[in-house]
């Protein structure tokens, strides 16, 4: 049996039942075949079906269908742990959180009502975890073999992090904040997830403690009752069912900062460097880069002429500038149409009519950002399997 079948729980037992079964249909026919042979739409509890790739810890990715919007429904929103223990919401009702560490002038805790009588702001922001489409990685890497699906994007509404941050104090020597969630390993020899974000991010005023998604609390396994929202940069670093921050004056040294969530050095330039993070070799995965996602076909699908191609585009934050399709390999590009934009952090819906004759057709799906930024022809191989933008085809029939 492999190792996922053990430590998978009730998957477990519904693989050596005996069930055949057959791949999930509309799955990439990119993703390791393992995966494709395990996966299975599965429901956690308050969720509607997901794409289950593991159990313990669950790791669950959202279903193409979810992306018809621009907002991803709270039910349909993916799921990602690190570890398998994950306080139950009788103990997370219970909670505080408390700031501190040695460059902050005091330490401070909050109850809800507290944060919640702080200034209230709010957004619409990508999620979307560091390793979305590592499945698609060729050659494939080790790690979770997500989709397409490990992200969404959610109206967010909680305190600046700042506001937080300054009731405490920060010193002048503040160098990083240190985030801890309730969950935590279920062996004690596993490593505790904590992770930190430079100053200058946590003062940032975009930078939120949110208590509600999509004008809803948060749902427990999206990190009830708060979790940190840094829109721009992967979801690493957004801490759910946060309950200590650390106002630190040295980097964070733990697996999660120093071994895992690295890039290669000058691989994907950014904005704003974590300085601090940096070495010769590597560096933390930060800002998103720029990428899109055909939402209504599949790969392999037969389409009505003059079918309408819709899907959604995104970036790091500077905002969608054009989405364009190709249907001769890249040598021409026509402007697809954009939708309604909720914010420069937000999913940007797209239309183009597929001007194809009928017959077998290849569409190419490229963004680009207000920054610039293109999405790339070939894949940036990275060994942890990060940032995979590769601009989509689909060989699509026009029938
Ligand atoms: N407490 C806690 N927060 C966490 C994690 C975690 O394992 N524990 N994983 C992070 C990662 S890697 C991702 S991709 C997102 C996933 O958010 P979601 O489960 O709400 O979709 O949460 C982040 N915050
Ligand atoms: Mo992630």
């Amino acid at each position: 049996m492999k190792r996922r079948d053990v430590l998978a729980g009730s998957g477990a037992a519904l693989l050596s039942a005996g069930v055949a079964r057959a791949a999930v249909p509309g799955m990439n026919p990119g993703l390791p075949q393992g995966t494709l042979d395990e996966v299975a739409l599965a429901t956690l509890p308050g969720k509607k079906p997901l794409l289950r790739l593991s159990d313990r810890p669950p790791n669950y990715e959202a279903t193409m269908d979810a992306f018809a919007t621009p907002i991803t429904p709270n039910d349909r929103f993916f799921v990602r742990y690190h570890l398998a223990g994950i306080p139950e919401m009788a103990e997370l009702r219970n909670w505080k959180l408390t700031v501190g560490g040695d460059a902050a002038g005091k330490e401070v805790s909050f109850t809800l009502p507290e944060l919640r009588s702080l200034p209230q702001h709010q957004f619409v922001a990508v999620c979307q975890c560091s390793g979305n489409r590592r499945g698609l990685f060729q050659p494939h890497v080790a790690g979770v073999e997500w989709g397409t699906g490990a992200m969404g994007c959610a109206r967010w509404t909680g305190v600046r992090l700042k506001d937080v941050l300054n009731r405490a104090g920060v010193k002048a020597g503040a160098l990083e904040v240190i985030l801890h969630g309730a969950d935590g390993p279920v062996l004690p020899a596993t490593p505790d997830f904590a992770k930190s974000i430079p100053m200058q991010r946590a003062l940032d005023d975009d930078t939120l403690i949110a208590y509600e998604m999509n004008g809803a609390p948060l749902p427990h396994l999206n990190g009830f009752p708060i979790r940190l929202i840094v829109p721009g940069w992967t979801a690493t670093y957004w801490m759910k069912h946060l309950n200590q921050i650390e106002i630190s004056s040295k980097p964070l040294q733990n697996f999660w900062m120093a071994a895992a969530y690295r890039v290669p050095a000058g691989m994907f330039p950014v904005a704003h460097p974590f300085a601090s993070q940096t070495n010769a070799q590597s560096t933390p995965i930060t800002e998103i880069v720029v990428n899109s996602l055909v939402t209504n076909v599949a790969d392999g699908a037969t389409v009505k002429p003059g079918f309408e191609i819709k899907g959604i585009a995104w970036d790091s934050g500077s905002g969608i500038r054009t989405v364009e399709t190709s249907l001769d390999g890249g040598a021409h590009w026509a402007p697809a149409s954009l939708g309604q934009d909720l914010g420069h952090y937000a999913f940007r819906p797209f239309s183009a009519a597929l001007k194809a004759a009928p017959g077998a057709v290849k569409v190419m799906v490229r963004a680009t950002s207000n920054a610039g930024e293109v999405q790339v022809d070939k894949l940036k191989f990275n060994p942890a399997g990060y940032h995979h933008n590769v601009i989509q085809t689909l060989a699509l029939t026009v029938a």
